[in-house]
């Protein structure tokens, strides 16, 4: 068995629906699962002006291989009927798979730890709440660690002046 971490985000249509919709199936088939607040967050890498988001996160604890639980997640946003028209498109929900134990992988569409998860305060602040003592296999920090130190550095901007 497992412990997972899932980063969920919706900001097309309505949100909160859209997540309690996935909770409530994650719930089905991740045992003791619990769930952040919701956070309402700026778009991050936004190839356009795209509405605020709306992120929560996830952890519980699953015997399912990585791949089952990439389809499974897939198929719950295919419910809600996400739509990929160009990348960071804005979208009815998002399920990423963030941390599954120490479980490191590098294939082709499945990477674990998920590869931005350490830079994005969005993922890591709901997930902080819920699981602060939870490790990154890959640098060995916890995600209370993670946080504290984006916290510590400067938020860049997010479009460069005169560029
Ligand atoms: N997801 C992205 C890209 N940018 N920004 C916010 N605030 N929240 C997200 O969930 C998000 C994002 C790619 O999936
Ligand atoms: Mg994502
Ligand atoms: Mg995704």
């Amino acid at each position: 068995m497992d412990r997972v971490a899932i980063a969920l985000g919706s900001n097309l249509g309505d949100r909160r629906a859209h997540l309690d919709f996935a909770v409530s199936r994650l719930r089905a088939s991740i045992l003791n699962l619990r769930v952040s607040r919701y956070y309402e967050t700026e778009p991050v890498d936004a190839p356009e002006p795209e509405p605020l988001f709306l992120n929560a996160a996830a952890v519980g604890d699953t015997a399912a291989p990585a791949r089952e639980i990439l389809a499974m997640l897939m198929a719950i946003e295919q419910e809600r009927g996400r739509a990929r028209p160009f990348q960071n498109a804005a979208r009815t929900l998002d399920l990423d798979l963030i941390l599954l134990g120490n479980v490191v992988l590098n294939e082709e569409r499945l990477v674990i730890p998920h590869p931005r998860f350490r830079e994005r305060r969005f993922v890591l602040e709901p997930l902080a709440e819920i699981a602060p003592d939870l490790v990154d296999p890959v640098t060995g920090s916890t995600i209370g660690t993670l946080l504290t130190t984006i916290n510590a550095e400067p938020q860049r901007p997010r479009t460069l002046p005169g560029t």
